[in-house]
């Protein structure tokens, strides 16, 4: 038999076993036999992390069924699946949103514990796939466990990078990156399917040649083919038995030796190809928000998506569905340009390996595919330069081409006579050196394309797209980003969560809207006093931890003020700063003033070359070397960075906000979707109108929202009237004394150098407008401070904030793109009764 043809067989697996039970005395047993059998250790010799593989082991066991039939039962149906394509998801730990998603986390919990072990360590000890840099990847995972909450089917496509995103430790206050090794102790969550692997082609040229029916046609012949091999991992929506797809490519060499170099004796050659080819899938890229052009970059694109369209046909094929059908059968969504490359891919797999005409493999291809832009960050806007793109990928470069002619002539039609209309929308950029447009590619070849909140979509519109806009009206429409509440709620605050099920009953976890009945709760004092008891016991335990991790001392009782996402000048991490030296400044003036006491906490990494955000985190720390250790400040203002900030501590982080910022300049932040988790966790958010804020701001209403600063048209009227931030600097002697304190050495041990090129950039060029938003911020920062004072109406905002977040569950993101863009519907997984064993 050939080793990757199925063979029938009698299933003979019992109705309920020790791999499928649910009680907690299965649960134990389970857990130990995968201990011995599966780790193969006796319990005196096992590590906290063989604990951890047994429990997650056991886990797995519990959800293989609910996976296979479920990908039976889509099969069988013949559904229009959904493919999500993106180069990053962001998952966090699986154990726990497991146990959740089974409705087995008591029970589990319960075995473990009385086993004599340490449930929560064992969650701890799970090393999470960093495989995202932030909201575009974390965004992909809560799309994910959306789909499979409400039964869609899909799959999500992706990198199997060996190395996620780098680990950060702060050393002397600035970052220091180390390789983030997740795959050492081994990944009980991803089942390797090396039988369904498949090539790629890279560089080379290309050939015409006539076919058997005389037809013209390209074939490729590559320099290089590389293998892809899938790895696949469970995901298991909430108390349903539908449990989707995220499959991972993993890059090796399609030949593990080159037999002639084998041959003459060169055995060093003949591995390194080896070597070469794995490269591909090593490291995730740690950028975030800017495209590099690098050529590994590129590979890596092609690579996976090269790999998921060749998959998806590999499953018509298999079913013997024409591909004709492509579209019919699969959505494809591309989770911004990084995988837009598929526009080509896709017209090059029908027509050149298939033998599909041209005109019907472009209806196919703009059928098939959608787009989703996350950024109008103009360094953001990925595109390859020429000599690059046509070394690598030569025949796609064709493709572009002829994509592109039939496109300008499109336009060349609808406005005659308009060069500029031409230059502008080319996917071909030819204003000096030559580049290739992804953005571009992706909007031609989709049949949608959206943003990511209603701001953002307007500003695409209007900005950035508009020409594209202008042509294609009906392919826009927004969805707002939204989270997912089984993480972010369920498994990351579970105290809060019993509390407001003891209320409002369980059906909020599926429908968050239902968190609305909780406004009955609002005038009930009782109620208040245990939303405000969660909200400190879980401010202790991160206090006990930045004592333990930082040591510092910070006060459980003062106002937790946190900004945590990836570190960016757009962001404004520095304008935060900016108030905690103002505060400084008032209390050196006047020890004995007034202060609402306020813990600042900041997490977050910085791209590694990214030189004014790792400033950003070296002034965080030396402001709070000085601010905390400042006997004037009587511990009543603390600063605290929070190291490698990733989705397991995000975990911890969000339930602990009193205040969340999100001080993006207007019309930077897409969307932001950490505003969101602090705002379901009952924190106020003190925000621009930016991104998804906007909405927000909405949905809690204008009195619960602390908003600040300059709106999106007026910081385009202020650019264009000429920005000068130094006047802004010279005339509020507040903002001018904060500058002068960090310019002076306050901050640095009367080193003025160290942070010159922070001050600068702010003076005379301030391309974020921090000094123009400082008063406002500081004003509004005040009244934050003041309202605090008032525990009971601070309750009474913070309860309203959760309860009126329905709209930002992303099940109503998903239902949104099923409805308007992939015309996906979902469908019920019955669970079948397992045969006897020898029946
Ligand atoms: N985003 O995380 C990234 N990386 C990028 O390269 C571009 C955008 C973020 O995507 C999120 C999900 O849509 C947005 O909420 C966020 O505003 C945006 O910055």
């Amino acid at each position: 038999t050939v080793p990757n043809q199925p063979i029938e067989c009698v299933p003979t697996v019992v109705v309920e076993d020790d791999r499928t039970g649910l009680s907690v005395e299965t649960l134990k047993r389970a857990f130990q036999d995968n201990l011995f059998y599966i780790q193969g250790k006796f319990a005196n010799i096992a590590t906290q992390n063989d604990y951890y593989m047994a429990l997650a082991y056991t886990v797995r066991d519990r959800l293989l069924r609910r996976w296979l039939t479920t990908a039976e039962t889509h099969t069988h149906q013949g559904v229009r699946t959904v493919a999500y394509l993106s180069a990053e998801f962001l998952m966090g730990p699986h154990l726990g949103n497991n146990l959740i998603s089974l409705g087995i986390y008591d029970e589990a919990k319960q075995a473990i514990t009385e086993l004599g072990l340490d449930f929560d360590a064992l969650l701890q000890q799970e090393e999470e796939p960093g495989l995202g840099n932030g909201g575009l990847g974390r965004l992909a995972a809560c799309y994910l466990d959306s789909m499979a909450s409400l039964d869609i089917p899909s799959i999500g496509y992706g990198i199997r990078y060996e190395f996620g995103i780098f680990d950060q430790d702060i050393r002397d206050g600035w970052q220091i990156e180390s390789t983030d090794k997740w795959l050492r102790y081994g990944n009980p969550w991803e089942i390797s399917r090396p039988e369904w692997a498949v090539e790629v082609k890279l560089g080379g040229h290309t050939e015409r040649y006539t076919d058997e029916n005389g037809r013209n046609r390209t074939r490729w012949i590559p320099h290089e083919v590389v293998m892809g091999i899938p790895y696949d991992t469970p995901i298991l929506g909430y108390k349903t038995n539908t449990a989707t797809t995220l499959r991972l490519w993993s890059a090796a060499a399609a030949e593990s030796f080159d037999f002639a170099a084998f041959n003459s004796g060169d055995y060093f050659r003949a591995v390194q190809q080896k070597t070469v080819s794995e490269t591909l899938t090593k490291v995730l890229y740690p950028n975030d928000e800017s495209a590099q052009g690098k050529k590994l970059r590129l590979a890596q694109q092609i690579f996976f998506v090269s790999c998921s369209l060749q998959d998806m046909m590999l499953i018509l094929i298999r079913q013997g569905i024409p591909l004709e059908q492509f579209h019919e059968k699969f959505a494809v969504q591309l989770n911004d340009t990084h995988p837009a490359i598929a526009v080509a891919e896709l017209m090059r797999l029908l027509m050149d390996e298939h033998g599909i005409e041209w005109d019907t493999a472009w209806r196919i291809t703009q059928k098939t595919l959608s787009y989703t832009n996350h950024t109008l960050l103009p360094e953001a806007l990925e595109r390859w330069g020429m000599g690059l793109f046509s070394t690598l990928l030569p025949r796609h470069l064709e493709i572009i081409y002829e994509i592109n002619s039939q496109f300008l002539d499109d336009i060349r039609r609808k406005f005659p006579n308009d060069d500029a209309r031409l230059s502008r929308m080319s996917l071909i950029d030819e204003a000096g050196e030559r580049y290739v447009r992804m953005a571009h590619l992706a909007c031609v070849g989709s049949h949608a394309i959206n943003g990511v909140a209603a701001l953002h979509s307007e500003l695409l519109k209007q900005d950035v797209l508009r020409d594209f806009y202008e042509l294609y009206p009906e392919k826009f429409s927004n969805k707002t980003n939204g989270v997912t509440p089984r993480r972010f709620m369920v498994l990351s605050n579970p105290r809060l969560t019993n509390l407001i099920t003891s209320k409002i009953g369980d059906g909020w976890i599926k429908h968050l809207d239902d968190l609305r009945k909780l406004e009955a709760f609002v005038e009930d004092a009782d109620f208040r006093q245990q939303w405000r008891d969660i909200k400190l016991a879980i401010k202790q335990d991160l206090a006990t931890y930045i004592k333990q991790v930082n040591g510092i001392d910070v006060d459980p009782t003062s106002l937790f003020d946190i900004q945590a996402k990836r570190i960016h000048e757009y962001k404004r991490q520095h304008l935060d700063v900016l108030h905690i030296i103002t505060l400084y400044n008032r209390i050196k003036a006047n020890p004995d003033v007034h202060i609402t006491p306020r813990t600042f906490i900041f997490g977050g990494k910085a791209a590694p070359g990214y030189f004014m955000a790792k400033l950003i985190i070296k002034l965080i720390n030396s402001v709070g070397d000085v601010v905390n250790n400042d006997p004037d400040v009587r511990d009543r203002l603390k600063v605290v960075f929070l190291k490698d900030y990733n989705v397991k501590f995000a975990q911890r982080v969000y339930p602990a906000a009193d205040l969340s910022e999100q001080i993006s300049l207007a019309g930077k932040e897409a969307s932001g979707t950490g505003n969101m988790k602090f705002s379901m966790n009952g924190s106020l958010t003190i925000g621009t109108l930016d991104g998804a804020n906007v909405e927000i701001r909405d949905e809690v209403g204008a009195e619960n929202f602390f908003l600040f600063g300059l709106t999106t048209p007026e910081v385009y009227e202020l650019k264009a009237k000429g920005y000068n931030p130094y006047h802004y600097y010279e005339s509020n002697p507040a903002l001018k004394a904060v500058i002068d304190r960090i310019a002076s050495g306050g901050f640095s041990n009367g080193d003025t150098n160290l942070f010159n090129p922070l001050v600068s950039t702010l003076l005379y060029k301030d391309d974020y407008l921090l000094l123009a938003d400082y008063q406002s911020y500081i004003d509004c920062q005040d009244r934050v401070s003041q309202t605090y004072l008032d525990q009971e109406y601070w309750t009474r905002l913070s309860i309203l904030n959760s309860a009126r977040m329905g709209k930002f569950s992303s099940d109503r993101s998903i239902r949104e793109y099923c409805e308007d863009i992939w015309y996906v519907k979902p469908v019920a997984v019955e669970l079948k009764e397992y045969v006897q064993a020898g029946t």
